[in-house]
């Protein structure tokens, strides 16, 4: 899951499980009642319990009462709850995962986890399949088909949108709006424009003299399945695909404070407004207002645009990817933001593939999309033949025959690209490169991937990263953490390790752009740029249609705060080659 464990959604979770705990136990039921209300009420709360926390005011939630009160209040305290834990013990794990699901209760939950000792949802979903679940005694094969169903339906309909996705439904709704007569712009707000890797609701803001018509336009907008709030400046709508999405449309001469105000993030606004209010200001959607003796004084002084904005506040324009609270502010103010690398400073993308392993299109239809996108240089890295498989001999005629095809492809497009013949090696369970080294010496550079074996311990997983940066034909670690967005978690990993030997060795990590990975993630790409690290963003290619998806990889890196100077396919095609001892 990807929520954070002070969010409401995770106290709510957290909460259901006592419940569920109760229930299984066979405790009073008014126990099993008031958590679940407790959680019922964190789920549908519109301040942070957590917030609330802060300001001694949990017990002025509804359905909180003092004693989960003070179990919560622990909870933020010391990250965990005694009871609660004591409530959970000896329970099977797998029964607290498969409480959501629509129709599994906590006592079929309990049951599936405790006879058929299923931990995961994919556990569960084969149990299914394969027919275990109809022959539990009191389950039938209906209620096999039914929990196969809420498998499918959670997936699709819960959780947050990956970054382009949620892009592309702004997009398509910003064309919609800019049909409206009396539009002058439109933007994405809020986590898309910050380019957060996953998005809960799409924002956008519109300028325009006609406020109400924009609204009443959107509302009725074909992809609209219903509208939830209509007023004369503000819309939420559910979407067709379940997502929601908000409008904000103001006067042109208030919408640097609008876009300001609606792209957050919370934290970062909240910071900003400490700094108005020392300043005697107080800031809004609508404008900055002079705060005198804790009133606001007169109507807010428009402010057109975000640059003015800023600058009222005594500090330089803040890129929104860089908008957290994470020292964005303070560099602002001291004038010292980075200059973050852009989209056109890219030259190549380095990790692609082809129909020489599990790509979509041959490396000649490659190539031909990487020259349209207008790349000096591209890097085809298929995953290396296994020499298991194919036994040594045969994996060195098959590299050879690639590397033929690559070299004919390479003089072909002379002077319109420069093609790089390259690859992507496992990192194996057992801790080494699955390839020989006089093999892996054949190709130009070498990423290496873990692609197995992901429980392993967090000891075993750092060991396979630093075994591969210390491998002297490794140049790249890929998709660093293997998260799958909305699908898996990142493996455990001593990152602290991991960056000194990358550092130490020369290495570098890749930025993954391919939708779901977005891999390494913002935070770490700032953890190790702090470290000296440098990065290679590549798309991962497996289609030429996704060779667009190198703006998204751009963003990651972005919020990690790297310039043109972190990232080394903005290298020009000669200092690249040379960065990866190509040819040596
Ligand atoms: P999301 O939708 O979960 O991916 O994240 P955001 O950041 O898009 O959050 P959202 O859609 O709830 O609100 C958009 C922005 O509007 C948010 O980043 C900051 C601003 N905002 C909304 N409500 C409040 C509020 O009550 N207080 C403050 N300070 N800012 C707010
Ligand atoms: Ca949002
Ligand atoms: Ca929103
Ligand atoms: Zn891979």
């Amino acid at each position: 899951m990807e929520f954070s464990k002070l969010s409401n959604r995770y106290i709510t979770k957290m909460l259901r499980e006592v419940a569920a705990a109760y229930e299984v136990r066979g405790e009073d039921r008014f126990r099993v009642r008031a958590y679940d209300t407790a959680a019922d009420s964190v789920e549908h709360a519109t301040s942070e319990v957590k917030d609330l926390w802060e300001e001694e005011r949990l017990e002025d939630i509804p359905g909180i009462g003092a004693s989960i009160a003070g179990h919560l209040d622990e909870y933020f305290r010391t990250g965990k709850v005694r009871h609660f834990e004591e409530a959970k013990r000896g329970l099977p794990p797998g029964m607290f995962e498969f409480l959501g699901l629509e129709g599994v209760g906590a006592k079929t939950a309990y049951r599936l986890a405790k006879e058929l000792n299923l931990r995961t949802i994919n556990d569960l979903k084969r149990a299914a399949e394969s027919g275990r679940i109809a022959e539990l005694p009191g389950f039938k094969e209906k209620t096999a088909k039914l929990i196969l169903k809420a498998i499918s339906e959670r997936k699709v309909g819960e959780g947050r949108m990956i970054l382009p996705i949620a892009y592309a439904t702004a997009e398509k709704l910003i064309a919609e709006i800019m049909k409206v007569s009396g539009v002058r712009r439109a933007d994405p707000l809020g986590s898309l424009r910050r380019m957060v890797a996953t998005i809960g609701d799409v924002d956008i803001g519109v300028a325009t003299d006609k406020p109400k018509k924009v609204i009443d336009a959107f509302t009725k907008f074909p992809d609209v399945a219903r509208v939830l709030v209509a007023g004369e400046v503000k819309a939420t709508i559910v979407l067709k695909t379940g997502k929601q999405a908000d409008i904000y449309a103001f006067d042109p001469k208030r919408y640097g404070s609008l876009i300001q105000y609606f792209t957050g993030s919370k934290q970062h606004n909240i910071h900003l407004r400490k700094i108005a209010n020392q300043k005697g200001l107080s800031l809004s959607e609508h404008g900055i207002s002079k705060f005198r003796k804790e009133k606001i004084v007169g109507n807010p002084l428009p402010v057109a645009t975000e640059e003015e904005f800023y600058r009222m506040l005594g500090m330089d324009w803040i890129p929104p990817e860089l908008r957290e609270d994470t020292g964005e502010i303070e560099a602002a103010q001291e004038g010292e933001l980075p200059e973050l690398v852009e989209l056109k400073n890219i030259k190549g993308d380095t990790h692609t593939h082809t129909t020489n392993s599990d790509g979509e299109e041959t490396p000649e239809e490659m190539v031909q999309a990487a020259i349209e996108e207008g790349l000096e240089y591209y890097g085809i890295a298929d995953h290396a033949p296994s020499a298991q498989a194919l036994g040594k001999k045969g994996a060195r005629e098959e590299i050879l025959r690639q590397k033929k095809e690559i070299e004919e492809l390479r003089k072909k497009y002379r002077g319109k690209i420069e093609i790089f013949f390259s690859a992507e090696v496992d990192i194996t369970a057992a801790a080494e490169v699955e390839l020989p080294p006089e093999l892996i010496a054949l190709y130009d550079y070498t990423t290496a991937s873990i692609h197995s074996s992901f429980s392993q311990s967090k000891e075993q997983m750092t060991q396979r990263l630093i075994n591969a940066l210390k491998h002297p034909y490794v140049d790249v670690i890929g998709h660093p953490t293997g998260r799958l967005l909305g699908k898996r978690e990142a493996y455990e990993v001593d990152w602290d390790q991991v960056f000194e030997v990358a550092a130490a060795e020369g290495k570098f990590l890749e930025i993954n752009a391919f939708p779901t990975r977005l891999d390494l993630p913002d935070t770490l790409v700032r953890e190790a740029k702090k470290r000296g690290i440098k990065f290679v963003i590549n798309t991962d290619a497996h289609h030429s249609s996704q060779l667009d998806n190198m703006r998204f990889g751009v963003a990651v890196a972005r919020r990690g705060w790297c310039g043109k100077s972190d990232i080394i396919n903005a290298l020009s095609t000669a200092e690249f080659a040379k960065a990866l001892g190509v040819g040596r």
